[in-house]
């Protein structure tokens, strides 16, 4: 019998994957979060402290899943989870429709109503959120987070790290550096440097 997918978060992110990896038929064992750990997470029972990952993975846990929305943690703890030997999986929401010609990496999130179109690029551990839509030859980097309802035309690169807040819109062939962050609602018509925020219709650098 496989032994259940061991979650890391707890929180609201976490009850999303929860549903989206039970939607799947995939059993979450456990939820692994920090000090303010509840006893539950939905239905899975939750335990606190990153050391029981150890602990786990020697009870013969082997897949996990990072289900925090902060992208330098997710990246960071994701990247603890590979170092003790857990192959990260996927959550896909059975009504999202994904591309059979777009390349996913591992360990990430694709909500419900999410459209990742022909040939798109998505990292490990990435965020396409609640009906947001990454369309062809797009190219999403690893640990970002696509807000819901944010739209990516063709051919949009997104970097390392970077945040697309809720409702975002990006016109085609735009570049967003790594580790850059589009305020809510954004329009964005013309490249983002990395590490800079930008916000408004059209989207203005505010800070570097
Ligand atoms: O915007 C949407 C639709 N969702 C947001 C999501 C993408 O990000 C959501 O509204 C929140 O803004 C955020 O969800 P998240 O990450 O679940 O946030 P929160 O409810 O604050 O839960 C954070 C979880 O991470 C809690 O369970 C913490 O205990 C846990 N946590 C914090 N630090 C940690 C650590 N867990 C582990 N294992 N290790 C840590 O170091």
């Amino acid at each position: 019998m496989t032994k259940g997918i061991v979650m890391l978060g707890a929180g609201g992110h976490a009850k999303v994957c929860i549903e989206l990896l039970q939607a799947m038929g995939e059993t979450v064992a456990y939820c692994i979060a920090g000090a303010d750990a509840p006893s539950r997470c939905l239905n899975v029972p939750v335990l606190a402290g990153d050391e029981q990952l150890a602990r786990l993975r020697d009870e013969g846990y082997a897949r996990a899943f990072v289900a925090i929305g902060a992208n330098k943690l997710r990246g960071r703890l994701g990247a603890n989870a590979l170092q003790l030997g857990y192959e990260l999986v996927n959550a896909i929401s059975p009504r999202a429709v994904v591309s059979p010609s777009a390349r996913l990496g591992k360990g990430i999130a694709i909500m419900a109503g999410a459209v990742v179109n022909a040939d798109a690029v998505i990292g490990d551990l990435t965020i396409i959120n609640t009906g947001a839509t990454v369309d062809h030859d797009c190219d999403i980097g690893a640990a970002a987070h696509i807000a819901p309802q944010c739209a990516l035309a063709g051919n949009v690169s997104v970097g390392t790290g970077s945040f697309l807040g809720v409702g975002s819109k990006v016109i085609p062939g735009i570049r967003i550096g790594k580790g850059s962050t589009v305020g809510a609602g954004g329009v964005v018509i013309r490249d983002i440097a990395d590490g800079t925020t930008a916000v408004g219709v059209p989207a203005k650098p505010i800070t570097k």
